[in-house]
């Protein structure tokens, strides 16, 4: 007789670098660079180094948000770090961000360079430096800190857990595609109640918790990240979607969005940004002439990479 589950842990845990999945040829079980690299360094005090995944979007829309808002100081020349190429794990990268992830920050405008690694603590910083998208008054800025937080949080289990399982494991797990599943219902849930009553996260106020939350969360709910619209039924988080496609109008949600992709339909890819001017070059033969331009989505490029 088979047996059910027949994988038994060892006594101790080995490093097989075989296990399969999608992100086999990139997660390591040790910290550190793997390589000396150097970073490039653009004119503007903000560098950003970045790729447009949601956690890379969620900065990319905020400074976009700030520049519309007039906040000159916002301007940024943003990077690409191309994680399946393992530029993450390059030496000046991992001295601004020792943990080897995307996106990381460096404010260059004053004496010395603040470095700013994990995407919340980057929007934090941001909206408390031009202070902007985050409200003044002590108890609605902690309702927003509330939901950035809460999206800091929550997104592992769909990220890591739902998205990894649904996606990009080398098998279909059942019993672990059922457990983020409901966790990520739970959560869509819990966002839609909460914007049944507020047009915004923290109110009638737009904000960076909406700004952190929307490239996951909004992007499960078109299927746009996981494909999984349909089989998470994300159409009946009614306020969700409203809320979602109210984010997706606006001109800087536009913008941000497409900063460092590299993936995807031609039009929604601006592999770096240095100037406001880019996005209207990404029409242009620039890109379409560049080697990394890739119709493919994110998880097909990581497929062709192992
Ligand atoms: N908690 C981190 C998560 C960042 C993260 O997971 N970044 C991914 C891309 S979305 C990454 O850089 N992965 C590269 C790797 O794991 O080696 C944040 O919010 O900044």
């Amino acid at each position: 007789m088979t047996e059910k589950f027949p994988y038994h842990p060892p006594k101790k845990w080995a490093w097989n670098k075989d296990s399969g999945g999608a992100f086999a040829k990139i997660n390591r079980p040790m910290a550190g660079a793997t390589h000396e690299k150097a970073l490039p360094r653009g004119l503007h005090p903000l560098q950003l180094y970045s790729l447009g995944t949601p956690n890379g979007q969620k900065v990319t829309i905020l400074l976009e948000e700030l520049l519309s808002l007039g906040h000159k100081g916002a301007e940024y020349d943003a990077h690409l770090i191309n994680i399946r190429d393992g530029d993450q794990f390059g030496s000046e990268f991992v001295s601004i961000n020792p943990n080897s992830k995307i996106p990381a920050l460096v404010d260059h405008s004053g004496d010395k360079p603040i470095r700013i690694f994990e995407s919340g603590a980057i929007m934090l910083y941001l909206a408390d430096k031009f202070s902007a998208l985050i409200p003044a008054e002590p108890a609605k800025r902690s309702e927003c800190l509330n939901w950035l937080f809460w999206q800091m949080g929550s997104t592992p289990y769909l990220g890591g857990g739902f998205g990894h399982f649904y996606v990009y494991a080398p098998e279909k797990i059942e019993y672990a595609i059922n457990r983020y599943s409901m966790e990520v219902k739970r959560q869509l849930d819990v966002l839609d109640r909460h914007l049944a009553e507020n047009p915004y996260l923290c109110g009638n106020e737009y904000s960076i918790a909406d700004i952190a939350i929307w490239p996951w969360y909004g992007a499960v709910y078109t299927g746009a990240v996981y494909n999984a619209a349909e089989f998470l039924d994300t159409s009946s988080y009614t306020h969700v979607g409203r809320w979602a496609s109210s984010l997706a109008q606006r001109a800087a949600v536009k913008r941000g969005r497409i900063v460092n992709r590299t993936w995807g339909p031609l039009a929604n890819q601006l592999h770096e940004r240095h100037d406001a001017s880019d996005f209207t070059l990404r029409t242009q033969d620039k890109l379409a002439t560049s080697e990394s331009d890739n119709p493919l989505t994110f998880s097909e490029q990581l497929d062709q990479k192992s």
